[in-house]
């Protein structure tokens, strides 16, 4: 067969803007060699319809292998009693969660996009918010932080059926007994979606949610650097509170009703390839040199966090507890969309991001976010971090001024050329 030049080229024109760029997104990392490699294998040819041992489809020997391999590594690195790891996504995992646990029009209570929570919780744009009946908790606007006691006076009003917790621009930790105590409080499942977080917690650097949250969900390429994917988790399983029974006329366990509710209920064939390369990930999850990783991870966003507040940077709660910072670009009168566009012309790429409150539309926003758990994986050290800030700072205050641009997209690759990516 004739090869796809077309294709390959991109890919090569690709790595080279990985390799010489700046990569702040915070919901973005690098995987490695061998994490690729069994994405790109064999097993993309496989068809494996069910669970390991419990196919639709002969063959799946092999595969069955697999798949229990990265449950079992998933399950230790989390303390889980239960995982699937069939998701294609995050928004896959919560889709099916959803699915399992609730009918069409029940009411469900989540963090507030706008606020930096997720489009999967609720959003009216979204499945979750077309299918469920949401309502929502935000941060304080003075402090930036979720009070917990209004959480707790709003699921007592709205009485949800399921309360998620988690999100995708929120520096801070969560507090999972207390929202385990207000969820049973009305009645409601808990539900953590740590998709940001989740390396952190494998670390032991953030509040645990698997104790204290009937169901955890997360994708496995941000800070647990695997490949694009999703995972469910149970801490413990339990009986289904609905009375559901099984053929043989016994309680239905909710690992079986979140099976289900992944493959048939939202999915067809699992992505054998990519749950191998989630195995390696796991794999590499477990070793000490990944928890050296998330330990740096947190030290690099907390001196990045200090670096941009010496410039009178104005970070969403003051700070960051974890890998990412939102921050809110009013003070320095440009806007979120702006300084994306500036950033990328000097080869520093994060994302434009509302900020809590913000007066402009999604797609202009306020504010940027900012993590460290790609460039940590490029081993980039807390001395690093102000001379990032100074680079970043240096095109915000001089966004219109293309020549400066293009001079700092200079200094950027060849500070990146010093951190070698996939030698
Ligand atoms: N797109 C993810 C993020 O950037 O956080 C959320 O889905």
């Amino acid at each position: 067969m004739t090869r796809d030049i077309e294709i390959f080229n991109l890919i090569e024109q690709e790595l080279h803007r990985q390799e010489h760029g700046l990569e702040l997104i915070a919901s973005e990392n690098f995987v490695s060699k061998q994490v690729m490699e069994a994405m790109g294998s064999v097993l993309t040819n496989k068809y494996a319809e069910g669970l390991p041992g419990k196919r639709y489809y002969g063959g799946c020997e092999v595969v069955d292998v697999v798949e229990n391999l990265a449950i079992e590594r998933l399950k230790k690195m989390f303390g889980a009693a239960w995982a699937n790891v069939q998701p294609h996504s995050g928004a896959q995992a919560n889709a099916a969660v959803m699915l399992g646990v609730l009918n069409p029009g029940d009411k469900i209570l989540g963090f507030d996009l706008s606020h930096g929570g997720h489009l999967t919780h609720g959003s009216p744009v979204n499945f979750s918010g077309k299918l469920y009946k949401p309502s929502f908790y935000g941060v304080e606007p003075d402090s930036g932080l979720i009070d917990w006691d209004k959480v707790e006076a709003t699921a007592k009003k709205e009485m949800p059926k399921l309360i998620i917790c988690g999100a995708s621009a929120y520096s801070r930790d969560w507090d999972y007994v207390r929202l385990r105590k207000i969820a049973d409080e009305v009645g409601a499942l808990l539900l953590a979606d740590i998709s940001h977080p989740a390396g952190l917690i494998v670390g032991k650097l953030l509040n645990d949610p698997i104790p204290h949250c009937h169901i955890v969900t997360s994708t496995t390429h941000k800070t647990l650097r695997g490949p694009r994917g999703g995972i469910i988790m149970m801490g413990k399983d339990f009986e289904n509170p609905w009375g559901l029974k099984t053929p043989k006329g016994e309680p239905k366990m909710m690992s079986a009703i979140l099976d289900g509710a992944v493959f048939p209920g939202t999915q067809g064939g699992p992505l054998e390839h990519v749950i191998a390369s989630k195995a390696v990930a796991f794999g590499e999850a477990l070793t000490v040199e990944y928890k050296e990783y998330t330990h740096q991870v947190k030290r690099n966003a907390h001196a990045m966090a200090d670096a941009f507040v010496s410039l009178g940077y104005k970070i969403i709660s003051g700070g960051t507890d974890n890998h990412l910072m939102l921050i809110d670009l009013r003070n320095k009168n440009i806007s979120g969309k702006a300084a994306e566009n500036a950033l990328i012309k000097a080869h520093i790429t994060i994302n434009k991001n509302m900020v809590p409150f913000d007066d402009k539309s999604p797609f202009v926003t306020s504010g940027i976010r900012v993590g460290t758990a790609a460039i940590t994986s490029r081993f980039m050290k807390e001395a690093d971090m102000g001379n990032i800030v100074t680079l970043i700072d240096k095109v915000l205050m001089n966004a219109d001024n293309d020549s400066l641009l293009a001079e700092v997209s200079k200094e950027v690759n060849q500070l990146m050329e010093g951190f070698p990516l996939y030698k």
